[in-house]
């Protein structure tokens, strides 16, 4: 009894955060973890002007990680562990870079391509909830060839009422995309971009007069690729 109780809380804590653990480019995975810069653990990242916030802690550097290959337009499929964090989902990509493992990711050059924030009285945790904690987005169809790291975030808003309270998950997944375009804009950099005090970071009503209806995800809007 004593043990299952201790099991059990251990279940519940672990759970209580999440990473970005698999994904699928039309359809297929390369596997479980695989093409993912996975972070040393699954806490999150609350300090919005670090490194950290580009592809998680030890996330700078892929040596080692597979670079998987994609299409410009293909659909994309992210998994992620189960999460009971209220809050949205992102994805941005950087690139074009001659090797995806080897960029750092960190400064200007990212584009935001998809984000599911609140919908029909549901956060995007949720309603991935409801289909194996899975998300699927395409690819924009006018990309440049070449390598570009893929992030996913997951922001939990559960204490976003205090000022460094949100909490980021995140993961960078690493593609060899053909394609054919030129730009994506806006760009953003990051860190640079977020900061601890805006809107859609920082919301003291959260639990009291906010309209979650109103939230857009951090990033700026879905860019527009030609
Ligand atoms: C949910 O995802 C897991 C891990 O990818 C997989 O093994 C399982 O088959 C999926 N379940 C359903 C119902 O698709
Ligand atoms: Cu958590």
């Amino acid at each position: 009894m004593l043990n299952s109780l201790v099991s059990l809380s251990l279940v519940a804590a672990v759970s209580a955060h999440q990473n970005f653990h698999q994904f699928w480019v039309s359809g297929e995975t390369p596997g479980y973890q695989v093409g993912i810069r996975m972070p040393p653990s699954n806490n999150p990242v609350t300090d919005v002007t670090s490194t950290d916030i580009v592809c998680n802690v030890g996330g700078t550097d892929g040596t080692g990680v597979a670079t998987v290959a994609a299409a410009a337009g293909d659909s994309i499929k992210v998994q992620w562990d189960q999460s009971s964090h209220p809050g949205p989902i992102t994805h941005m990509l950087y690139g074009p870079v001659d090797s995806a493992a080897a960029t750092t990711g960190v400064g200007a050059g990212w584009f935001k391509i998809d984000e599911l924030d609140y919908v029909d009285g549901e956060w995007a945790n949720v309603i991935m909830g409801a289909d194996n904690m899975t998300h699927t987005f395409t690819l924009p169809a006018k990309l440049a060839s070449g390598e570009y790291l893929l992030r996913s975030e997951m922001e939990a808003l559960h204490a976003s009422t205090t000022v460094g309270g949100a909490q980021f998950y995140i993961g960078c997944a690493q593609l060899s995309i053909t394609g054919s375009g030129s730009a994506c804009t806006p760009e953003i950099s990051l860190p640079g971009d977020y900061s601890a005090e805006d809107a859609d970071i920082y919301i003291p009503d959260f639990y009291y007069g906010f309209d979650p209806t109103t939230f857009v995800a951090p990033g700026g809007a879905v860019a527009t690729c030609s």
